[in-house]
């Protein structure tokens, strides 16, 4: 690869942390209770018994927390709002509570004195316990939509001026699957007796992904129509998702793979961007999933402007599995050859693998054909509190999330370069060690090490190599002379004018594919030929 070659000037970058994960002071200045408070509070619900009441401390020591930022030399700071922050009981008709909204406002004055974008998100799992209670929550579209809708109105009116970024939701698929099938995140609703007394396993995940998208879209209309023209922001959704890649070239496991892109991803992002949701979803779950009536999908199709893209890892991807919220499909790390396709994490379900972050990107850009944001990308270091018990330094040297970062960093590089993908930000996950939901706090993702006895912050190796990464490999400042579109690699460009681009007249050079033929025939063949795909040796 060319090393020569950097991100451009106007890319965006920062860390990503969001409100339960990292506040604590759960009982502070009037805030309300959410559904992740007495969940993490009850034993057995996560994997040291501990809860979010105290988290990193960061609603006391948010202006340390900046100062962090500052000495990483971010540009732009992702965090989530806590909805019972700023209305305590939930509704729409219920009080906005003025100290909730004077925290975040007191947040984003202080980013911005430091120069730091504020990049919110008003959505990160922490649901006012009022509204489950009252009309279980995300189960009850009609009702969510409406309340969800105005709760973001209350944002926009109270934060707009000063915020141009907004991100409706965090993940809809962990919000509907970790939340209403497996039933390990909050509100801990499954089929699973043994887990939980209530839930449906088979619909509730479903029916709830559905108001996600309903509420996501509607607020992003109340966003465009009322706010917008003022305020100049942008609006969209960000989604979880992860690489899927054929187990080997079998034909069926190369169906499997796009099978499990369908239900991963496709779920959420095809009605959002497309318009409807995806075919293989239908077939496997049939009147279980919910549609939308015309006027419902006019409001879905188009809610965002931008692809929102969390990402984390690669799964190989084996036909025939029994794993329904996986389309059928069995993931594994372990090729054929016996190998394994990266380092592996502290968590089961994450390996290092950079080719596949890549790959994801083009994938992306090529079916859904908008900007990218990489809100989230990050990987937890096996036994890295057992590493800090014995020897602080040593989790400090945290050389398995340093190699993770320079393969991701890399592939950034490539793929703006030479896949021709329009990405704009890089988030990884997370500023701090923080609460790791069911795992708790001994599974640590932070580029910053938190020890929860003193709430003492110290950047690891793999904070510093960003700090100086971003600070070596973005172009300077000096406009460049008007380049030529960029290309994806799936499809030549037809350039269209920055304004059709659903408002991203931002970037020169944002273009728009034409349209495909026939997705479906061009995705084929593009897995069929893609080296990224299959074989592709060690990473
Ligand atoms: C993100 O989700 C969250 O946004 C963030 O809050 C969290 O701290 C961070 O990840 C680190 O975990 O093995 O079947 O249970 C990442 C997306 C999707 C990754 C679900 C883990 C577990 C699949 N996650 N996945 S399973």
């Amino acid at each position: 690869m060319d090393t020569t070659k950097k991100l451009p000037a106007d890319f965006m970058w920062g860390f990503a942390t969001a409100s339960f994960q990292i506040e604590g002071s759960t009982d502070a200045d009037g805030r309300g209770p959410s559904i992740w408070d007495d969940f993490s509070r009850t034993p057995g619900k996560t994997a040291d018994g501990r809860n979010g009441d105290v988290a990193t401390d960061s609603y006391n020591r948010y202006k340390e927390d900046i100062a962090l930022l500052v000495k990483y030399g971010v540009k732009s700071y992702r965090f989530s709002i806590s909805w019972s922050r700023i209305i305590p009981l939930g509704g729409r008709d219920d009080p906005v509570n003025a100290a909730g909204v004077k925290w975040y406002s007191d947040l984003i004055d202080e980013l911005l004195k430091n120069g730091i974008t504020p990049f919110v998100t008003l959505y990160h799992w922490d649901l006012p316990q009022g509204l489950h209670d009252r009309y279980l929550g995300w189960l009850n579209k009609d009702e969510i939509v409406k309340d969800y809708v105005r709760y973001a109105r209350v944002c926009f009116a109270a934060w707009g001026d000063r915020v141009k970024h907004w991100l409706t939701m965090n993940e809809p698929w962990c919000i509907s699957i970790l939340g209403y099938s497996r039933g390990v995140f909050a509100p801990g609703r499954c089929s699973d007796r043994e887990r939980s007394a209530l839930g449906d396993s088979s619909t509730e995940p479903y029916i709830a992904g559905h108001s996600v998208i309903l509420a996501s879209a509607s607020a992003v209309q109340a966003y465009r129509t009322e706010f917008k023209p003022t305020q100049g922001g942008q609006i969209g959704i960000t989604l979880n998702g992860d690489w899927a890649m054929p187990y080997d070239d079998a034909p069926e496991n190369v169906a499997a793979a796009q099978h499990a892109l369908d239900f991963a991803i496709g779920w959420f992002a095809d009605p959002i961007y497309l318009g409807y949701y995806p075919p293989y979803m239908r077939e496997v779950l049939g009147d279980r999933l919910p549609d939308f009536t015309a006027e419902e999908w006019a409001v879905v199709k188009g809610s965002s402007d931008f692809y929102g893209m969390n990402t984390y890892t690669t799964n190989l991807c084996k036909a025939g599995g029994r794993d329904e919220v996986q389309g059928n499909v069995e993931y594994t790390f372990t090729r054929p050859d016996g190998t394994e396709l990266g380092t592996q994490a502290q968590c089961a379900w994450l390996q290092d693998y950079p080719d596949g972050f890549r790959a994801l990107l083009k994938y992306l850009y090529g079916r859904y054909k908008l900007p990218i944001y990489c809100t989230e990308n990050g990987f937890a270091v096996k036994d890295e509190s057992a590493i800090a018990a014995a020897n602080v330094e040593d989790a400090l040297a945290d050389g398995d999330r340093v190699h993770y970062y320079q393969g991701t960093t890399r592939a950034l590089v490539q793929s703006v370069h030479e896949d021709g993908v329009d990405i704009r930000a890089y988030f990884p996950w997370s500023l701090l060690d923080n609460f790791e939901w069911a795992d708790g706090y001994v599974t640590r993702f932070g580029v910053t090490y938190v020890d929860y006895e003193t709430q003492e912050r110290r950047p690891k190796e793999s904070g510093k190599f960003l700090a100086k990464w971003f600070a070596e490999n973005l172009e300077s400042g000096e406009k460049p002379a008007p380049k030529p579109p960029r290309p994806t690699a799936a499809q030549p460009v037809k350039p269209v004018s920055a304004a059709k681009v659903n408002g991203s007249a931002k970037h020169g050079s944002a273009t728009k594919p034409a349209r495909p033929v026939s997705l479906k025939a061009r995705m084929a063949s593009w897995i069929r030929s893609s080296k990224l795909f299959v074989g592709d040796g060690k990473a």
